[in-house]
């Protein structure tokens, strides 16, 4: 009896220090998430196509969270594979699944729900959830006006739970949750008036506003969020530590910044009457000089919305405008740029538009070396609408505050004090207005982004087929090659 009492602990620690072994010893042999991917050489990750998330254009992947994860996996020096999922639970499905993805990299908000199905990393982006409504009709200002209105929200997304604690409140609210609709679908069908509301964050409100000009914002609901990365709960912590370190690090060295700068940084600049304008003459005006933007762009190695998107900036696609100042022309070309590049005829479209074009690959061309893309480019905007000896000015500027002069967020930030007496009378070059450079910049963005959406190949695709995109004169039945959709 003794003995047995003595023994049976002793052989019960034995018994448990061995197990720990072999479970420690396993441990060892079984590689981490973060060294399968190394030694496989591969990111895999499952996002959303959507403006904000993912899409293709012409240059090939593009969107704010593919150029995240794509600089994450480079980072690791590892392939990146996405693949997209049909909506929000196929996401969250895939993750969990033994082959699966290792990372959702779509846009998904943290919340009490989601955290029992996978790990979130640390947030990289602050969104607010927002009631969206039709101009026009009365507008709901608080949660108890969203009774007895036709709503519809993704299913399986956070709108969708805020909406299921409002009905526990308020029985008689009604809503759709669909698997179908992506949020350009959501802001159509209001935008059209087949829907009262939908539930839509403000990041994709902002980026998605200009093709839908009924679209208003109605209310913020409830508080600013935090997007995050999310990972399977079966995972080691190997992964989630990498991705924390990694946004941890795009914090503090601005990377992360600038991307969101040059995502979301110019969201605003057009309001409802800009896009609404520019979605007319899209249809209108376009067609008529979109062979020159081209033709062009081809030759001087541009991409032609761009030069597009500068050409409206500049005239609203207009052929015989004069500024002012005595500028004319489609691309604005002043008399010593017309001259300097061949231009005997500046109200000639055609001779404007190459005209244009060749100055903006000479100026690009120019630029210190040191300068990145995709700052490069609007640097290169900037010397058109500036010149080059304003913006060598800035530069400067920038250098002297401690500020990197290679940075378009740093240097736009110097340019409107060149037209301060106290600084620019210590400036090589002197007084410029250098606050119109940071808007044709920032306008510049926002035509190129809205033109490169909508000629992407993949509008011809399933996704955004059955006519949600509602750009007037956007023809989907035809191949993108043959008719640009425009
Ligand atoms: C630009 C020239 C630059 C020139 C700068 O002015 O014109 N760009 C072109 O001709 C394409 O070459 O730089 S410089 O040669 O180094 O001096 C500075 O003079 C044109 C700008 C001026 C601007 N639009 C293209 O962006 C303009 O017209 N501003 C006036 C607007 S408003 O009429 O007063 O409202």
């Amino acid at each position: 009896m003794f003995a047995q009492t003595v023994l049976r602990p002793r052989c019960a620690k034995w018994l448990i220090a061995t197990g720990l072994l072999l479970m420690l010893s396993g441990c060892v042999d079984k590689p981490s998430t973060l060294e399968r991917i190394k030694e496989d050489g591969v990111l895999r990750v499952v996002t959303r196509n959507s403006p904000a998330t993912y899409f293709q254009d012409r240059n090939g992947e593009t969107g704010f969270e593919y150029e995240l994860v794509k600089r994450f996996a480079d980072d690791m020096g590892v392939e990146l594979k996405i693949e997209t999922a049909d909506n929000l639970d196929e996401i969250f499905a895939r993750l969990g699944q033994p082959s699966g993805p290792v990372l959702a990299a779509a846009g998904l908000v943290d919340s009490e729900k989601r955290k029992q199905e996978v790990r979130f990393s640390h947030p990289y982006l602050e969104v607010t959830p927002q009631v969206i409504y039709r101009n026009g009709q009365p507008r709901p200002t608080d949660a108890a006006d969203l009774i007895g209105k036709r709503i519809m929200v993704l299913k399986g997304s956070t709108h969708a739970e805020q909406l299921a604690e409002l009905k526990k409140q308020h029985p008689d609210l009604q809503y759709e949750e669909s698997d179908a609709v992506e949020v350009v679908d959501l802001l159509r069908m209001v935008d059209e008036g087949q829907i009262d509301l939908t539930l839509v964050d403000s990041n994709e409100v902002a980026m998605n506003q200009v093709y839908f000009p009924n679209v208003r914002v109605a209310f913020d609901w409830g508080d600013a969020r935090d997007q995050r990365w999310a990972v399977a709960a079966g995972e080691d912590n190997s992964l989630l530590n990498e991705i924390n370190a990694y946004i941890d690090k795009s914090k503090q060295n601005g990377s992360l910044q600038r991307l969101k700068d040059r995502y979301y940084g110019h969201v605003d600049v057009l309001g409802y009457v800009g896009a609404y304008t520019f979605a007319q003459h899209l249809q209108q005006r376009l067609p008529r000089y979109e062979k020159h933007f081209q033709t062009y762009a081809k030759e001087e190695q541009v991409d032609w919305r761009l030069l597009a998107a500068i050409g409206y900036q500049e005239s609203m696609w207009q052929a015989s405008v004069t500024s002012k100042t005595g500028v004319r022309g489609l691309m604005m070309l002043t008399q010593n740029t017309a001259q300097a590049m061949g231009v005997a005829n500046r109200l000639d479209p055609k001779q404007s538009i190459k005209g244009g074009a060749k100055y903006f690959a000479y100026v690009k061309e120019q630029l210190d070396k040191d300068i990145q893309e995709p700052d490069r480019t609007w640097f290169a905007l900037a010397a058109y609408n500036v010149g080059s000896g304003h913006l060598e000015d800035a530069r400067k500027l920038a250098q002297n505050e401690g500020l990197s002069p290679n940075k378009w967020l740093d240097v736009k930030k110097m340019l409107p004090r060149l037209s301060q007496k106290q600084w620019y009378s210590k400036t090589r070059y002197g007084y410029a207005r250098g606050g119109e450079p940071v808007h044709f910049v920032a306008n510049i963005r926002r035509y190129y982004d809205i033109l490169t959406w909508v000629t992407q190949p993949q509008l011809e695709g399933s996704q955004v087929a059955d006519g949600n995109l509602h750009v007037p004169g956007v023809d989907k039945t035809k191949p993108a090659e043959q008719a640009p959709a425009l």
